[in-house]
């Protein structure tokens, strides 16, 4: 299998009985209601799903008698009024699957198929779902040459340059898979935004793009540069309160809309690692946002506009900057303007508390962005299923209001009655047949769409079901990838990142070891900024005795980490400045901690290894090879990372590794000279 097919494998269910049953139900497909593009793309999914895996084809009719057995489509006022709502009950000899809408009929297809994979009893179904968050989407970062900033499974999947006239099948595989999970937005291009892609002749190809996403109700979002009305407009300046460069965006808003009346809207990175915005004219992001959702306004367009600034200040705390430009516009933007926070405070590191705007705007809404492109993730190299890190951020307390206030009840819109909510996830996909490079990265995407659904599901959940819907094997062999899956994480942070060390991976292309950077065209991409190494410890003490950042939180919050004696592990370093020879909870010094979780993470890699030989032949041979062979070079990088670590923090420590480890074989320089073997610039 070359994971093509992703977790709509539809393959022929085993069991001999499931089958049957199934088959006597998919047999027949009574369609009460009105003939739609939607409808059309449900059939075909059904009749797919059938073929694969009961080996028949439905029989669709408008009426079926009750005595025969059925599936039955319908659109109908049920309890729950949203328009995404399904609900999926058995009647009599039907399975009824019913919606307020075709699109929540979609999801109720997709959801009952997916009970079919599962092989799960369909006989008294009584299933009642509707998501939690109204946008779910991906953001891609994709350029229009084709490369991916940050991709690591191909190049870009939209071939602009054949598009509108060519619709490449795997658009249509796309919007299946996406629909499967709930997904219902995407954002195009990078956030980098190259201007080309609002010019006319893109705009065609866009829409195009959004006409084969319709039918599974994805809409499309584009990222805009904010230079725009200067470099495709030919004006003199972008100033946002210019009244020149507002008509301008108006027209171009009229103009979009005109092709695609169902755009999503803008995302915008402004005034941001180098990207224009408003600021350039001595203007505010309350400025720049307002005056694009002013012309999107009278299309019911949005502007999602990132939080992702950060000034480049030797002396200052990157952690506080988000926070710092945008809670004093809380509630002074439009109200079709959304902010979208990354997770953390820095920028999606390997462990990150959450951003303290989640919980501190009360009147602009707050979205959730995840990268799911592992950037700081071991790239498609490394086994890391990210949900488990992902719930560790939704299901932190923010104490907004008071205790019992999650970053999810926040972006759901509980806390502050947001009227617009969303979570995003960075896509990890591309041209790579099997689409995420590492196969097992396909669980990402497929976690990302779940827990916008319901950002209470729990990894372990969204494991379980992925791969019961991607491996079609025996129980034991899925508990062995289940348990793979949930410690991955884990593992990963503690041979690169242990103790809530964050921000020492290679500078630039951001792959591998390199805590001893301390140049960088920013002092906030070095490692030395984040790392603090020196003779008297490690650590970034954010408390009051530092750069006071930790004030951001709301008091239980910030007691939770504030006292170097209580502070999680995870995190200590995240706050802390510690002494080498610091007595920790675990009776170990900070050192030698540290060094225990870097040796332990490597044999957990080799672990890892024993436990993945042991689906062989419980799983199909090409993905078992491929993820056998990436182990291999999981283990020869964490090997490299722990040495690289160890030896170059040593340096400070003058500590010995003790035993049970032995001290690495080879010397720092001939680690350091492995960098240049990824080196890109
Ligand atoms: C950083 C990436 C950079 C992105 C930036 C962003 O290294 O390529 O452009 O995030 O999110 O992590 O804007």
């Amino acid at each position: 299998d070359d994971g093509y097919r992703l977790w709509l494998k539809y393959d022929k269910v085993k069991n001999e009985t499931k089958r049957k049953a199934y088959a006597a139900r998919l047999a027949n497909i009574e369609v009460k209601l009105e003939q739609d593009p939607t409808l059309v793309v449900i059939l075909e999914e059904l009749k797919m799903a059938s073929q694969g895996m009961l080996g028949i084809t439905p029989k669709v009719s408008k009426t079926l008698a009750a005595t025969l057995y059925g599936v039955t489509l319908e659109i109908s006022t049920i309890a729950d009024k949203k328009p995404e709502a399904y609900e999926i009950k058995t009647i009599n000899k039907h399975s009824v699957i019913q919606a307020n809408t075709t699109q929540g009929l979609l999801y109720g297809t997709f959801a009952f198929i997916q009970l079919l994979q599962q092989e799960e009893s369909i006989t008294s179904l009584d299933i009642k779902s509707s998501p939690k968050i109204q946008l779910r989407m991906l953001n891609h970062w994709d350029n229009n040459n084709g490369t991916i900033e940050r991709g690591y499974a191909g190049m870009s999947m939209w071939k602009w340059y054949e598009l509108p006239e060519r619709i490449d099948p795997r658009y249509i595989a796309y919007a299946r898979s996406n629909a499967s999970i709930g997904i219902n937005g995407t954002v195009l291009n990078n956030v980098n935004a190259s201007a080309r892609f609002i010019t006319s002749e893109y705009l065609g190809k866009v829409k195009a793009l959004a006409d084969v996403y319709r039918p599974y109700h994805i809409k499309v979002y584009m990222s805009v540069n904010f230079a725009s009305p200067k470099i495709i407009g030919g004006l003199k300046t972008a100033d946002p309160l210019d009244p020149e460069v507002r008509a301008w965006w108006k027209q171009k808003a009229d103009e979009i809309y005109e092709l695609i009346p169902d755009f999503g809207g803008f995302l915008v990175k402004a005034n941001s690692e180098g990207e224009p915005g408003p600021m350039d004219y001595g203007r505010t992001h309350v400025d720049g946002a307002n005056m694009l959702a002013e012309a999107m306004a009278p299309h019911h367009g949005l502007v999602i506009w990132r939080a992702f600034v950060y000034n480049a200040d030797p002396n200052g705390d990157r952690f506080a900057a988000a926070y710092n430009e945008f809670k004093p516009f809380d509630g002074k933007f439009m109200s079709n303007v959304i902010i979208q926070v990354k997770n953390g405070p820095i920028d999606f590191q390997v462990r990150e508390p959450i951003s303290p705007l989640f919980g501190a705007m009360q009147k602009t809404p707050v979205s959730m962005e995840f990268q799911l492109t592992q950037e700081y993730l071991g790239w498609a190299t490394h086994w890391v299923y990210e949900a488990p890190m992902f719930e560790e951020n939704l299901q932190t307390d923010t104490y907004a209001t008071g205790k019992g206030n999650t970053v999810a009840d926040v972006i759901m819109g509980k806390t502050f009655n947001y009227p617009i909510t969303s979570m995003v996830g960075v896509a990890n996909t591309g041209s790579d047949r099997n689409w995420t490079g590492h196969p097992m990265a396909q669980a990402n995407w497929f976690a990302l769409g779940k827990l916008a659904w319901n950002p209470n599901n729990t990894s372990k959940q969204i494991a379980e079901e992925w791969v019961k819907l991607t491996f079609n094997t025996d129980a034991e062999s899925q508990k062995t990838i289940v348990n793979l899956m949930l410690n991955s994480r884990e593992i990963y942070v503690n041979y690169t990142n242990p103790l809530g060390l964050h921000h020492v991976m290679g500078e630039s292309h951001h792959f591998g070891p390199e805590p001893w950077v301390s140049k960088a065209p920013r002092p906030d991409w070095t490692a030395l900024y984040y790392h603090k190494a020196d003779a008297s410890g490690i650590g970034f003490d954010r408390t009051n005795t530092g750069s006071k950042t930790l004030q951001q939180y709301q008091p239980e919050l910030r007691k939770l980490y504030e006292n170097v004696d209580t502070c999680p592990l995870e995190y200590l370093l995240w706050f802390h400045h510690v002494a080498w020879d610091k007595k920790l909870s675990s009776g170990r010094t900070v050192w030698d901690e540290m060094v225990s979780r870097y040796y332990e993470g490597v044999k957990s890699v080799e672990k890892m290894q024993a436990e993945w030989a042991k689906v062989k032949g419980k799983v199909d041979e090409e993905t078992f090879e491929n993820v056998e062979a990436r182990l291999k070079t999981q283990l020869k990088e964490a090997l490299w990372w722990r040495d690289a670590s160890v030896l170059y923090f040593q340096k400070f420590s003058q500590m010995p590794v003790a035993a049970p480890y032995q001290k690495p074989t080879r010397t720092f320089e001939e680690v350091k000279k492995l960098v240049d073997v990824y080196h890109v610039h």
